[in-house]
């Protein structure tokens, strides 16, 4: 009987926990250049994903070195910094169930020639160099990213009305 209650109770949490996964999604210099931020943000805020977070910055190179710290050793990692600190961008945080992993399934593969239509990067961009938006691609990264670009009092805890609609529990 406590088992069986104790079962249901950790059910009922990791369902509760996931559906606030958090994940970091940047519009980068292009797509605001290219005036797609409403576009790229409709297509999240469709598919039910909370906002929690948004902000519009033109960032440093010090902020992108770190942003992409793993990259670093990369041939393109110089024109990648150069570009991502060439104008504004538009950092958020998503939240919902599997958000990291839908989130990139959204954004499509990296270099848009293999992005399938229908994702975004497989509508609105062509080159790996101009591929207009940033998602994490795990958990970890996200959280990470999160704590790079955001301040905790930045990201804002909210219940919209829609969640109940969106989610069976
Ligand atoms: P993603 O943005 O899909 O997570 P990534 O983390 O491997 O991809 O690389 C970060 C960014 O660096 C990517 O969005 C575009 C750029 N990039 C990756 N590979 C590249 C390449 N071969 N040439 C030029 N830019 C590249
Ligand atoms: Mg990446």
């Amino acid at each position: 009987m406590i088992c069986t209650v104790l079962t249901l109770f950790y059910i009922v949490l990791k369902t509760m926990s996931s559906n606030k996964e958090r994940t970091f999604i940047m519009i980068k210099p292009d797509g605001v250049q290219r005036g797609l931020v409403g576009r790229i943000i409709k297509r999240f805020e469709s598919k039910g994903f909370k906002l929690v977070a948004l902000k519009f910055m033109w960032p440093s190179e010090e902020l992108l070195k770190k942003h992409y710290a793993d990259l670093a050793s990369r041939p393109f990692f110089p024109g990648l910094v150069k570009y991502m600190s060439s104008g504004p961008v538009v950092p958020m945080v998503w939240e919902g169930l599997n958000v990291v992993k839908t989130g990139r399934f959204m954004l499509g593969a990296t270099d848009p020639k293999d992005s399938n239509p229908g994702t975004i990067r497989g509508d609105l961009c062509i080159q790996v160099g101009r591929n207009i938006v940033h998602g994490s691609d795990s958990v970890e990264a996200a959280n990470k990213e999160i704590d790079l670009w955001f301040t905790p009092k930045e990201v804002v805890s909210w219940t919209p009305a829609s969640e109940t609609w969106i989610y069976e529990n």
